[in-house]
């Protein structure tokens, strides 16, 4: 079960380890979650799929690159890579509204401070396809502060096979990189890195949700089994944040927040 908030150990062991396990989703709700992705990629969910950005995983195998991400849907498969905006679709705002992910952001944010979502994003790496992700951390230089958490739930169980996330205890202490964009490292760096014996697989249930310090160094796989590693990953961060082309972010915590219809 997911608890309605965190303890003060998972939040001691988070501010150590750059992520902590929160739980794990009830069979219902998590079989519903797996369902409407499902449908959305399907096309047969009832949204407005022109406000959403989707992507299709690469079609012919290892070698081949991603199609385009771009918005709208591109055709009925289970073979979608990513597909973001997924706060517009009830159910999966309702779930990323939960008075837990809603504790955590006060934690992280303060209890005064409305929050917003960067992404709402469905990250699959179907069976025998998916990307190599390579070591970075996340970040953004265009946005004027840096979100801070991430909250990754397990759509299907997620295995070393399937492309589970891989991480480094630890290493959200610092960025190694501060001048990327967006959080990836020097070909030095990920040479580096990949050598570390201290890195962990979190492999994972179906269902079971991680919070990730967004600075934790991490990478995924290719998915080399006949499951699919599908996961919902949301990053939560101050409302107030702009871009530098003034974009501001659906607020889903605090006033003027996204409420289901
Ligand atoms: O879900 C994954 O495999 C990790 C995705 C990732 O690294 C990212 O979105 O920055």
């Amino acid at each position: 079960m997911l608890p309605n908030q965190l303890s003060e150990q998972q939040w001691k062991t988070f501010q150590e380890q750059g992520y902590v396990h929160l739980g794990k989703v009830d069979a219902v709700e998590l079989a519903a979650l797996q369902q409407r992705i499902d449908d959305i990629m399907m096309g047969t969910a009832d949204i407005d799929y022109d406000r959403m950005m989707m992507q299709l995983d690469r079609a012919d195998g290892p070698g081949s690159k991603p199609g385009p991400q771009s918005p709208g849907h591109k055709e009925a498969s289970l073979n979608y890579r990513k597909i973001q905006d997924l706060e517009m679709d009830p159910l999966f705002l309702s779930y990323l509204q939960k008075p837990l992910y809603r504790e955590i952001c006060e934690r992280a944010y303060g209890t005064q401070t409305d929050v917003a979502c960067l992404r709402a994003m469905f990250m699959n790496k179907p069976s025998g396809l998916g990307s190599y992700l390579v070591w970075h951390q996340d970040r953004w230089t265009n946005l004027d502060r840096d979100p801070k958490i991430t909250i990754w739930t397990a759509l299907d169980p997620a295995t070393k096979e399937n492309g589970c996330v891989q991480v480094i205890p630890g290493s959200h202490d610092k960025l190694l990189n501060p001048d990327h964009g967006s959080g990836f490292l020097s070909d030095e760096m990920v040479e580096e890195v990949s050598k570390r014996e201290d890195s962990i697989y979190l492999e994972l249930e179906a269902g079971e949700v991680v919070l990730l310090h967004n600075w934790l160094l991490h990478t995924s796989d290719v998915n080399r089994s006949k499951q699919s590693r599908r996961a919902f990953s949301v990053c939560y961060m101050e409302a107030a944040t702009v871009a530098n082309n003034d974009a501001t972010y659906p607020v889903v915590f605090g006033q003027g927040a996204l409420t289901v219809a």
